[in-house]
């Protein structure tokens, strides 16, 4: 199955809560969400492997798929379709060898020497940001505007997924930059509608 990063929602604990963290996820894929990451720093891993399964469930049947964010415990031991990286998150190697070929994988990527580094046969796609700065990410690097975003999609061996501050009038520029899609968390969570706010974006291609 070819991997979609046209609308990749990120889920954030505290602005997911409002509608529920599986409701948020159904109303934003019922609204074109093509991925899903689980991402939630302070949880245990048996409460995100609770959280991993039931949106698994969820998603079953709807082509989109799961993947979690840091934790590779809780990838392998919930069934989730993946994992997403940071550059300090541990290695792209042993993930792939506890993952199998088939799971998904995928790295965040914040500068050309980060991208010149990355070991791309045992990746599926980066993450590439922040394009803004953000509120949603307390550490994040300095903001690559749509011009650094363009540096990166253009150097890069794998398909981008753009993140950073990015919302729905951000698509086209988006696109232009060479990225495959945007990724977001409150674009979508902590919205009052969040299928709205998904379908907001529209088609990508
Ligand atoms: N990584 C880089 S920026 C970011 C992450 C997880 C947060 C994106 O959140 P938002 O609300 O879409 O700016
Ligand atoms: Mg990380």
């Amino acid at each position: 199955m070819r991997l979609d990063l046209s609308l990749y929602l990120v889920t954030d604990p505290a602005l997911c809560a409002g509608h529920g963290l599986v409701e948020t996820v159904v109303a934003a894929v019922r609204g074109g969400a093509s991925v899903v990451q689980l991402r939630d720093k302070h949880a245990a891993d048996g409460e995100l492997i609770d959280q991993a399964r039931r949106l698994k469930a969820a998603l079953a049947g709807s082509g989109v798929p799961l993947i979690i964010n840091d934790r590779l415990a809780v990838a392998v031991e919930s069934g989730a379709d993946g994992l997403h990286i940071g550059q300090d998150d541990g290695e792209v190697a042993e993930a792939r060898a506890a993952l199998g070929e088939q799971a998904i994988l995928g790295l965040s990527v914040q500068t050309l020497e980060q991208l010149a580094r990355i070991d791309a046969k045992r990746l599926d796609y980066l993450g590439l940001g922040p394009v803004f700065a953000t509120p949603s990410k307390h550490d994040h690097a300095e903001p690559l505007g749509f011009a650094g975003l363009a540096t990166l999609a253009a150097a890069s061996p794998l398909p981008g997924v753009a993140i950073g501050g990015l919302k729905a009038e951000h698509v086209a520029a988006t696109r232009q930059a060479g990225a495959q899609g945007l990724a977001v968390i409150s674009a979508i969570c902590g919205m009052p509608d969040p299928e709205a706010a998904a379908r907001a974006f529209g088609p990508w291609g």
